[in-house]
């Protein structure tokens, strides 16, 4: 059996990647989840995978459970991963996610073994991306606009230097925005589906609060990204970096309007100032054909089945309050 080792299992891609993972024949399942990580994401495998407690910021905590697990395979997926909490604690996102990585890498280095590791980048290293530069290819400058873009660049480069320095097993993907149930109520889709889920059962006035709507993502399924991570472990080239994106982008305008479409009353859009971004990405739209060419992967799901998934998620889990129910 192969021992894989996923840090972040409790997150949204994590727990999505558990269940792809458990489904390869020959796979057993290893994460790390601190002492507080909320589990519900995996609570329907929690007895088909084994959980170490671990802390990515505390180097000793990491290379314990990296020598017990032993792992074949490490897809690291931990980090701060929400943009604004990174202007917020820009201190915080870059000690979690660059030093959180170095524990990782240094832990593997100093035991001398040598798992094909997998690093979880972003279309938010590109940033600042021009009109002439779209679709984005894995050549194009990095321009991050956020300390969070800072941050995985740093992670990124970090993998390129151990795999040139030590020959680490490193594979690089940089996958733009996904999304699907389970994603955090804090990224746009869940934000929105879920105030449209509060607002059906009127637990919420029916306005929707809205950030910048002028923003263009290029937008998958997360379960689609997740066999992607595994291709890219299987078949990718070690040191090498890779877009992973369907290729097809939406303004976060289309996504509301679409959203909306489904909602079964009907409501008020306001933008709420305090969800504009100190600067905002305008435009990520990107070119996988590097990887596609690589692992013949694509996606498959349509989006408007995802942004369906994803609304259907929140209205299954925006609960009335007992008291609030009527007799
Ligand atoms: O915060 P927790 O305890 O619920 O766990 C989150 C974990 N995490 C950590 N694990 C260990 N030590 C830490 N210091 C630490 N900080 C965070 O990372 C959770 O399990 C996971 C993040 O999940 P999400 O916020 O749902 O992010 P998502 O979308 O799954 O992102 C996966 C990767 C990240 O590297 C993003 O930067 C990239 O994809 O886009
Ligand atoms: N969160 C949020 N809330 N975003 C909004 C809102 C809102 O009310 N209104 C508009 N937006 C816009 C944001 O300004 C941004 O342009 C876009 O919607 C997407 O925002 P998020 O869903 O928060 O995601 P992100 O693009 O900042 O980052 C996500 O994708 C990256 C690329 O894959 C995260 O998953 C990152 O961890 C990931 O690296």
């Amino acid at each position: 059996m192969m021992r894989v080792l996923i840090t972040g299992i409790t997150g949204f891609v994590g727990s999505h990647l558990a269940d792809h993972l458990l489904q390869i024949p020959g796979v057993n399942v290893y994460g790390m989840a601190r002492w507080r990580s909320r589990t519900e994401n995996i609570e329907h495998i929690k007895d088909k995978i084994r959980l170490f407690e671990c802390d990515i910021r505390d180097a000793s905590s990491v290379k314990s459970v990296i020598k017990e697990v032993n792992p074949e395979k490490i897809f690291h997926l931990a980090a701060q991963s929400f943009v604004p909490s990174s202007w917020n604690a820009p201190a915080e996102t870059l000690f979690t996610n660059i030093i959180g990585e170095l524990n990782i890498l240094e832990a593997i280095r100093q035991m001398e073994i040598n798992p094909v590791i997998h690093l979880a980048g972003s279309s938010e290293e590109y940033g600042m991306a021009y009109e002439n530069e779209v679709p984005i290819k894995e050549t194009n400058p990095l321009r991050p606009l956020s300390p969070y873009g800072v941050s995985k660049v740093a992670q990124d480069l970090l993998g390129y230097q151990y795999y040139k320095s030590y020959g680490l097993n490193i594979i690089r993907t940089r996958a733009f925005n996904h999304t699907g149930p389970r994603r955090g109520e804090v990224f746009v889709c869940s934000d929105f589906a879920k105030q449209i889920a509060e607002i059906e059962k009127e637990l919420k006035k029916p306005v929707l609060h809205v950030g910048n709507l002028e923003a263009k993502r290029d937008f998958s399924d997360v379960r689609d990204i997740v066999r992607a991570y595994w291709l890219a472990t299987e078949r990718c080239t070690p040191g090498e970096v890779y877009n992973i994106c369907s290729g097809t982008s939406y303004a976060i305008k289309e996504i509301l309007d679409i959203l909306l479409s489904y909602a079964k009353v009907s409501i008020k859009v306001v933008q709420d100032p305090a969800r504009m971004r100190p600067s905002d990405v305008p435009v990520l739209g990107g070119d996988s054909t590097k990887f596609r060419e690589k692992t013949g992967w694509k996606s498959e799901i349509p989006f408007e089945q995802t942004l369906k998934d994803t609304i259907d998620y929140w209205r299954e889990k925006v609960k009335v309050p007992v008291e609030w129910r009527k007799t």
